[in-house]
């Protein structure tokens, strides 16, 4: 078997989420300052250690006009305040640029926020499915699960990741547990009742 990639040939491990030959990043606690909506409560976490919340392994061995490049996710099972733990997330810097995400193991969600219209949706990623990210986009990776969640994102060698527009302003959307089930909603609306109404509104 192969031990490095090459464009024509890949090995992953759907339990590590490491691709054979690429280093994989570490998110942190700590590095994900601004992401979750509770600031309070992330505070409170950080001040008990500063966990690993996410690891990504990419291939990107082909970077041509046309290309397709692979990233696998591995997100930890947890949560900040009531806040699942979840990606950075960005936009493309080719905003046209679409994404498919395949669920590997675990449970969990996009959310998906168009950036022209401010539109939030979640949507299951489960083993098995595939979830379309179209193009202007803002996608987050959420595990809604009690282990950790596994996926595969693929997209374009040109589609870059732009951080900058979500670290500003973030999410307007957050999915949060409620009822022991994940629910979509507003920032603004979680922050001012945390339990919310009732059960979770998603499946
Ligand atoms: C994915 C993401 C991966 C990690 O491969 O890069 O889920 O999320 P962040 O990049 O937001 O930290 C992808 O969407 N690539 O385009
Ligand atoms: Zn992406």
């Amino acid at each position: 078997m192969p031990t490095e990639f090459s464009h024509l040939l890949s090995s992953f491990d759907p339990e590590t989420g490491e691709i054979a030959g690429a280093k994989p990043q570490y998110r942190r606690l700590s590095d994900l300052r601004g992401c979750f909506a509770d600031g309070a409560a992330y505070d409170a976490a950080l001040a008990q250690g500063d966990p690993l919340v996410y690891s990504v392994c990419a291939c990107e061995a082909a970077t041509g006009p046309g290309d397709l490049c692979y990233g696998i996710g591995r997100i930890m099972a947890g949560r900040v305040g009531r806040e699942y733990y979840m990606t950075k997330g960005h936009l493309h810097t080719w905003r046209d640029a679409a994404e498919l995400y395949f669920g590997i193991s675990g449970e969990g969600m996009m959310l998906l926020e168009d950036h022209r219209t401010g539109d939030s949706r979640a949507i299951a990623l489960l083993p098995n499915h595939a979830v379309y990210v179209p193009g202007h986009n803002a996608h987050r990776t959420v595990n809604t699960g009690s282990r950790p969640l596994v996926y595969i994102g693929v997209y374009p060698a040109t589609a870059g990741h732009d951080y900058a527009a979500i670290k500003e302003r973030n999410f307007r959307s957050v999915v949060v547990e409620q009822g022991g089930r994940p629910a979509l909603r507003s920032r603004e609306d979680y922050l001012r009742d945390p339990a919310g109404p009732g059960p979770g509104a998603l499946r």
